[in-house]
């Protein structure tokens, strides 16, 4: 995993908020003290006691990627985004929900890491991924302390939810490169999860909405709400 500067800078979400047209920053003076290149505003002390246990886990290097072995494995069909208007929503109980294009999502910090995409129907692949970390979303919208899950929305329909632990783990990526090239349609473009946290249909595709909930829903997720189990972890 590339460590370099993975913090958002004050820099980078002045930057966000002017293209965004939100007011990420005025939510009273408290929030931004630091200087120009430091860090962002502390996340709850529940988030912060949570980053200090998680652990990497150990990637791989460039030349164990299994470029072939990453299997298509989609319930139904590839489904049309547009990347110009597509917008990925992040709201639910946070202080700032925001709504972000490609553009501003690629102008955050990003993370690369080679790690196993693992298939409970029987197969695995070594795949880099670059994206963003969901710790670094997680700090723009800042969740409230009753936050526990996660809602991840695509666009074919399908659904899954994350305990906040696995969605905060530094290896956690909207991820929107896939082998050293931006993701495929098929793999999930615009943006998919990728982790080695969890197993491969955790790995949402197409993901358009992430809502933080205290709660779980009746439907868990796609897989899950036929039977398969709910926290896949690895
Ligand atoms: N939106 C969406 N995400 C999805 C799926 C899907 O059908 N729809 N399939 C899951 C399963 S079971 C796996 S193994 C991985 C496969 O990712 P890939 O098609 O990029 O290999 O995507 C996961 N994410
Ligand atoms: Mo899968």
């Amino acid at each position: 995993m590339t460590f370099q500067n993975h913090q958002i800078s004050r820099r980078q979400l002045i930057q966000l908020s002017a293209l965004s047209g939100i007011g990420l920053l005025l939510n009273g003076c408290n929030v931004i003290s630091a200087q120009v290149g430091e860090t962002f505003e502390p996340l709850n002390q529940k988030l912060q006691e949570l980053i200090l246990t998680q652990k990497p886990v150990a990637e791989f290097p460039i030349s164990a990627i299994e470029p072939k072995q990453l299997i298509i494995n989609t319930y139904d069909r590839t489904p049309e985004i547009d990347a110009n208007i597509f917008r990925l929503i992040v709201d639910g109980n946070v202080n700032n929900p925001i709504q972000l294009s490609l553009t501003d999502i690629q102008k955050l910090p990003l993370t690369s890491m080679v790690i196993r995409h693992v298939c409970v129907e029987g197969w695995a692949a070594i795949v880099q991924w670059g994206g963003v970390r969901m710790q670094d979303l997680i700090s723009l919208v800042q969740p409230k302390s009753n936050v526990r899950y996660v809602y991840f929305e695509s666009a074919d329909g399908y659904y899954e939810s994350w305990d906040l632990a696995s969605v905060m783990h530094p290896q956690t990526l909207m991820a929107y490169q896939h082998n050293g090239k931006p993701l495929s349609i098929d793999n999930g473009a615009p943006l998919r999860l990728a982790s080695p946290v969890k197993l491969g249909y955790k790995l949402s595709k197409w993901v358009t909405k992430i809502t933080f909930v205290d709660q779980l829903r009746p439907k868990q997720g796609y897989w899950e709400d036929q039977g398969y189990e709910w926290f896949a972890g690895l």
